[in-house]
């Protein structure tokens, strides 16, 4: 374990980003943008800005710094430190020059150029950062997010497993009052349907990824609005009841439930049942 972080200055953060020039940008997420930054002594690092506060966005931070302050592996992807600029929150990693599996799977230069002998590195290097987690951690911590777009590959494309924002200590946390989150395609059939969250969970969205780095396809594609529909049509019914719902809900929220939380449980679970063939694992 290394058990520290850096608080870099904002001022830093500001001038190795050329002010968060548009053209630093290496990607965007749900949270914001991720900016390339050269730090004094030409030190390049990438810089998470997390746009969107609010209690999640909050706790995801949290997390993650928590988290990953703690973990040292090649195979997990290195938290240099972070930053507080008035509401704004900045986290510096280490650069990875070939960003994330899966825009090199699935970005504009399509097919890319990955040999089957790196697909093939790259699972290992992924297996090798799940097992740290799972088995080298004390205790343990389920990653709850893995896929494609939080692996990210380095200038030698060694793969290290990213975002923690959802990651959970194993034990230390009453699994099912864990909000249910993850990613559609990648889910646990388990855990949607009775909140069984394990370190399997993790190992079904590894079996996803491998199955990705196979075919080279996403595990789910958008659905067109046909299929939502259907999708819709068929769930519905079977959840109009929200007593029936699957326990993965938390009770406490159960009521207070909006429509899109609802319909997104329904997709999940519909998914869950009938996976695409060619992703049945
Ligand atoms: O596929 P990408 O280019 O690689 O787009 C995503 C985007 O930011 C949102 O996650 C990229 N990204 C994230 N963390 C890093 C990092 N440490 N080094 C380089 N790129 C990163 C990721």
């Amino acid at each position: 374990s290394k058990g520290s972080v850096t608080l870099f200055d904002y001022k830093a953060l500001e001038a190795g980003t050329g002010n968060f020039q548009e053209q630093n940008i290496l990607g965007v997420g749900g949270f914001g943008c991720v900016y390339k930054a050269c730090l004094d002594d030409n030190f390049q690092v990438a810089v998470k800005r997390l746009d969107c506060c609010g209690q999640d966005a909050e706790r995801e931070f949290e997390n993650e710094v928590n988290l990953l302050v703690k973990i040292q592996h090649p195979n997990i992807i290195s938290l240099l430190g972070y930053c507080i600029h008035e509401e704004t929150k900045f986290l510096v990693y280490e650069l990875m020059q070939n960003g994330s599996l899966e825009t090199q799977l699935h970005g504009p230069t399509h097919g890319s150029a990955l040999s089957w002998h790196m697909r093939m590195r790259i699972a290992l290097d992924v297996a090798r950062g799940l097992e740290y987690l799972h088995e080298h951690c004390n205790p343990p911590v389920i990653h709850r997010d893995l896929k494609s777009s939080n692996i990210l590959l380095d200038t030698n494309f060694n793969a290290k497993l990213s975002d923690f924002g959802l990651a959970i200590i194993d034990g230390t946390q009453n699994k099912s009052n864990i909000k249910l989150s993850g990613t559609l395609g990648y889910v646990a059939p388990e855990y949607l349907l009775d909140g069984k969250l394990t370190d399997k969970s993790d190992v079904y969205a590894f079996g996803v990824v491998l199955l990705e780095l196979l075919l080279g396809k996403k595990p789910v594609e958008k659905l067109a609005p046909a299929q939502c529909q259907s999708i819709v049509t068929w769930a519905m019914p079977q959840l109009t009841d929200r007593s029936k719902l699957p326990n993965i809900v938390d009770p406490a929220i159960k009521d207070t439930m909006d429509l899109k939380h609802l319909y997104q449980v329904a997709a999940v679970a519909v998914l869950c049942v009938q996976p695409e063939p060619s992703y049945r694992p």
